[in-house]
């Protein structure tokens, strides 16, 4: 790597995969500090820190203006992961400052995981090998069959973006009609458009989120979409924990509002309410829908290639949409 990389100070507030922190530490002047916090900033780091890398997603923890202002002579915030609900992506535009995430890499296996929870939601897996593992099929025999079933089931997506576009179709190739609700129509896909959420949720039986978090999607899923969703109704959210009223979901769960969930995401991670635990036929995840070694290592790769493009090239390989107008100075 050059000399000029070098010396380009890149901060790494908080835990970040160690793939991309040994690369970081490879390639320029890698410093660290506990959390996003700013507090944590001191007059050295304010002075020398150009980039940023950061898993914000992880722990709640936000790079909002309080942080970047922090920072005066920060250009980049590499965000490991698609979703960067965890950056204050309008502000940090609105300063020059770039914004880069992980598309693409991750898609597949995301979608892969999707499809996985959605039927293991409805088919029961986990309470069938729990009836395994503690010896019932041998004690009392056969687990029961499951209530609900994938097949007759209509599909609603909910943001139906590069994620929600290979869940689409993986499901389509499973003999399922599909819909789906965006702010704006996909062009030239076989399926349904909705204006409305709550129109998507009254048009299907089962509810996919893959829409990213934030202040425009936050609590989107709430008591009333899911009560358009009905009785039959099965929820999945692999999007982001923000998106769903979780007391609204618990209820509609524990009073048979709606038949299932599975969870993928919370909106206070890794803190999980304590209504959802005890909720009626919920399969709960801990965030692992891109969570293979494979894919994993990509994201880290994929966020270490942007620093290393923003100073070696003046360019940005995945920029979100908030700053691509954003030049290198
Ligand atoms: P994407 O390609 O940007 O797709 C997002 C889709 O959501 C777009 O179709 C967009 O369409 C729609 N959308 C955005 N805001 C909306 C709103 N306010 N109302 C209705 N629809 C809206 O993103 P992606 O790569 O598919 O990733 C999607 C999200 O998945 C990420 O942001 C992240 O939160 C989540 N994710 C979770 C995991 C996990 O491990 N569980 C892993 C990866 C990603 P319009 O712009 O037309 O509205
Ligand atoms: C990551 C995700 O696990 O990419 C995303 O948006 O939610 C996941 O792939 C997460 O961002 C890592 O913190």
């Amino acid at each position: 790597m050059t000399a000029d990389l070098r010396s380009v100070t890149i901060l790494v507030p908080g835990k970040l995969h160690e793939h991309a922190v040994s690369r970081i530490g490879d390639t320029f002047r890698l410093v660290s500090i506990e959390r996003i916090d700013p507090a944590l900033v001191t007059a050295e780091l304010r002075d020398t820190v150009h980039g940023i890398a950061a898993s914000p997603a992880i722990g709640g923890s936000f790079v909002g203006p309080d942080f970047l202002r922090a920072l005066p002579k920060v250009e980049i915030v590499a965000n490991y992961g698609v979703g960067y609900d965890g950056i204050d992506a309008v502000y940090a535009g609105a300063h020059g400052i770039m914004v880069t995430n992980t598309p693409d890499v991750l898609t597949e296996e995301v979608a892969d995981t999707t499809v996985g929870l959605l039927i293991s939601t409805i088919r029961e897996f986990s309470g069938a090998e729990g009836w395994l593992r503690a010896g019932n099929w041998a004690r009392k025999g056969n687990y029961p069959v499951s209530r609900l079933t994938l097949r007759g089931r209509s599909i609603g997506i909910f943001g139906l973006g590069r994620i929600g576009l290979a869940v689409a179709r993986r499901l389509e190739a499973f003999g399922l009609p599909i819909a789906y609700h965006n702010r704006r129509p996909v062009e030239s896909v076989p399926y349904a458009y909705h204006p409305t959420l709550k129109g998507l949720a009254g048009a299907v039986d089962t509810l996919i989120c893959i829409a990213p978090g934030g202040a425009a999607t936050e609590k989107a899923i709430d008591a009333e979409v899911l009560s358009a969703l009905g009785a039959n109704g099965v929820l999945v959210n692999i999007g982001r924990g923000s998106t769903v009223d979780e007391a609204a979901l618990a209820a509609a769960l524990a009073n048979g509002e709606i038949a299932a969930a599975g969870l993928d995401v919370f909106a206070n991670e890794p803190n999980v309410p304590q209504a959802l635990l005890d909720a009626p036929n919920t399969m709960l995840l801990p965030h692992i829908g891109s969570a293979s070694v494979h894919t994993r290592r990509a994201m880290a790769d994929l966020c270490v290639d942007n620093l290393v493009a923003w100073f070696s090239e003046a360019r940005a390989l995945t920029p979100v949409p908030e700053t691509k107008h954003v030049k290198a100075k």
